[in-house]
């Protein structure tokens, strides 16, 4: 998979996607993942890639034209253009699964200026956003939605990740997990889990995970 992330802030970048999980898929050919500055594409000595909206208004707007230079020289014709900012559709887990299956992704990160609309209209295939709170800008989503997508593809993860992922995929939260030693500070390990007993351990499990889903997500259920 190409995923080309266009952003203000390329320096951002270094170092999330440079470890763990991300990095192996990198290494190993499966992400070819490239950065590129918005404002290598201004045309004009100031390098100007903002400007006021019409009909007034505080703020400031992303300008149409560096935005069209650079999706038209990243994207190609089967290239998913994708726009970040709050008012896109919640990225969630089933959107992560459907990108992991498209060959080429653009990520076109806002920031805190809007898009002129043309972009939108013009360019952007869909326009995400990862949750409802505010951010300074669209290179932390874009960091996101690669990871979540990055582990989500053809051998990107070990078996033992992948067989975890598979035994946690019942779309429930976890069950609460316990590793030695037995006893700590005086607080014990469920003696359901020490007892051997697979079918009781699957059972003491499956209800903890309903609990707590009910609990703490019940949107969930
Ligand atoms: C005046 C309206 N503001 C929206 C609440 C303007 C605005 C604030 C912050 C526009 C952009 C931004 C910067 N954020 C993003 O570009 C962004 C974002 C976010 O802030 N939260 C969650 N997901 C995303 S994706 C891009």
């Amino acid at each position: 998979m190409k995923i080309d992330v266009l952003t203000l802030f390329p320096a951002m970048f270094a170092g999330p996607l440079d470890e763990s999980i991300v990095m192996r898929a990198r290494r190993a050919g499966l992400l070819d993942l490239k950065i590129h500055n918005l404002r290598d594409y201004t045309y004009d000595r100031h390098k100007t890639v903002d400007d006021r909206p019409f009909g007034g208004g505080p703020g400031m707007l992303l300008k149409p034209e560096p935005l069209f230079a650079a999706v038209e020289k990243l994207a190609g014709k089967d290239t998913r253009v994708i726009l970040l900012s709050p008012a896109g559709r919640s990225f969630n887990q089933a959107i992560a699964r459907k990108l992991a299956r498209v060959p080429e992704v653009l990520l076109v990160s806002g920031h805190y200026e809007g898009f002129d609309e043309r972009v939108r209209e013009e360019l952007a295939h869909d326009e995400l956003s990862i949750g409802d709170y505010v951010l300074t800008n669209g290179a932390l989503p874009a960091m996101v939605i690669v990871d979540a997508v990055t582990r989500l593809l053809p051998g990107a993860l070990g078996d033992d990740e992948s067989a975890q992922e598979e035994s946690f995929s019942h779309g429930l939260l976890e069950y609460p997990q316990y590793t030695r030693p037995a006893e700590f500070r005086g607080k014990k390990v469920p003696e359901v889990l020490l007892s051997g007993n697979h079918a009781e351990i699957a059972k003491w499990r499956a209800e903890q995970a309903r609990s707590r889903t009910r609990e703490r997500r019940p949107d969930l259920m």
